[in-house]
């Protein structure tokens, strides 16, 4: 059984939140607020309290659009503030292109020139305060970036805007001498019908195509991969495998439906488990971070308690997923599964090529029928994965 003792959240987990998460309102598309807003500093304060260990934020969620300078100038010092006090980071940043009906159709993407325009010198604005800040990644989510309609759409043309942003924003910080990376976020639809770089393999694919490949990476979300039927840990697998995952957005999500930003550990528990168990056997060393919309059911006791369960469900799952690797019996159904094998090269070092053609037990002498045989053992290595999981 999982102990308490290990369940109490600390800046060492690296448990991390957008301001806008539990900042969210509750507006939806079919009903208001029910929720009044929340004060950024109060936020910072109660997620200090609960044991965050930081705080993210889009521009417009710190400083409200169409601030002064003298306004933003203010809010900023006071957040810093908090911060100091608090003890709490800022790792990464993002910015907010989607809200503002200036850019309904896209911002690095949209068909006008001049809202695309806008929207870098937006995005490099907000990189500097990032920076300023200590934020070591820059998240792009293209939430706009999309069509509801064929035509309106050139999606060739569009992926050489994105590309073309993209360029631009590495020539910035490389120019400006900054060290972050960016991370785009991959998700397939909502708020557009549909949107450019739907998900993980897709993003993967499109920054190949960089001028720096190597300043751009991933920051995947569970429910976004899982909004387009994907298994999210063999998504996350590929991303690591890569070198790409920079970041990652924690939540929960039941299948493929609207995006429901469940708290993490909330939706598809299984996968959660997996996710875990993956995250912390790899070298990822990044932020847990939370982007989840409490219920519009909660008033800020609800935020909070939504807020506190992120963290105690990865706690809890780290803590399943450490009893499940250390247990001698999984042990051996690892074995029995023989994931041993699958870790040893196909063609043995120094055989090459010759060698696989050369060797008649591999194929003339092979003896398919009683390989097609042999039984994987999965079944009883995934059950003992669910006794873990259930604290049997
Ligand atoms: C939407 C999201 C976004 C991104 C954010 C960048 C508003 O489904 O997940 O949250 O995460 O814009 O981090
Ligand atoms: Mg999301
Ligand atoms: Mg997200």
């Amino acid at each position: 059984m999982t102990s308490e003792t290990n369940l109490t959240p600390g800046p060492e987990h690296k448990f991390t939140f957008g301001l806008w998460t539990v900042g969210w309102l509750g507006r939806d598309p079919f009903g208001d607020a029910t929720r009044a807003a929340i004060d950024p500093v109060e936020s910072v304060n109660r997620l200090a309290e609960l044991g965050a260990y930081g705080v993210t934020f889009h521009d417009d969620d710190l400083i409200p659009f169409g601030s002064s300078d003298a306004e933003r100038d203010a809010i900023i010092k006071r957040f810093r503030a908090a911060l100091d006090t608090t003890g709490l980071v800022v790792p990464m940043a993002t910015t907010n292109l989607f809200t503002h009906p200036v850019f309904k159709d896209g911002g690095f993407t949209a068909n006008d020139r001049d809202v695309r325009r806008y929207a870098l010198r937006k995005t490099m604005r907000n990189i500097d305060l990032a920076v300023e800040l200590g934020a070591k990644t820059y998240v792009a989510w293209g939430g706009r970036e999309g069509a509801e309609s064929g035509a309106a759409k050139d999606v060739r043309v569009a992926l050489d805007r994105f590309k073309e942003a993209f360029d631009l924003l590495g020539d910035y910080v490389t120019e400006k001498g900054y060290d972050i990376r960016f991370a785009i976020e991959p998700k397939p639809n909502e708020p557009r019908g549909d949107i450019l770089l739907p998900t993980i393999g897709h993003a993967l694919a499109f920054i190949n195509s960089l001028e720096r490949p190597e300043l751009v990476g991933l920051n995947p979300e569970v429910g976004h991969e899982q909004m387009a039927g994907l298994n999210f840990p063999h998504g996350i697998a590929q991303a690591l495998w890569h070198g790409k995952l920079f970041h990652i957005d924690l939540n929960g999500q039941t299948g493929i439906k609207y995006d429901q930003d469940l708290r993490f550990g909330a939706g598809d528990l299984r996968s959660a488990f997996w996710l875990v168990d993956l995250l912390e056997n790899s070298d990822y060393e990044g932020p847990r971070h939370f982007d989840f919309k409490p219920p519009r059911t909660e008033d800020y006791d609800g935020v909070w308690a939504s807020a506190a369960g992120c963290m105690r469900n990865y706690l809890i799952l780290k803590d399943r997923a450490a009893a499940f690797r250390a247990d001698p019996a999984v042990q051996e159904a690892l074995r029995a599964a023989r994931l041993d094998e699958l870790a040893q090269p196909t063609v043995a070092e120094g055989e090459g090529l010759a060698g696989l053609l050369a060797d008649k037990s591999a194929f003339e002498d092979f003896d398919v029928e009683a390989a097609a045989e042999r039984g994987m053992a999965f079944e009883a290595l995934d059950q003992l994965a669910m006794d873990h999981l259930l604290g049997v």
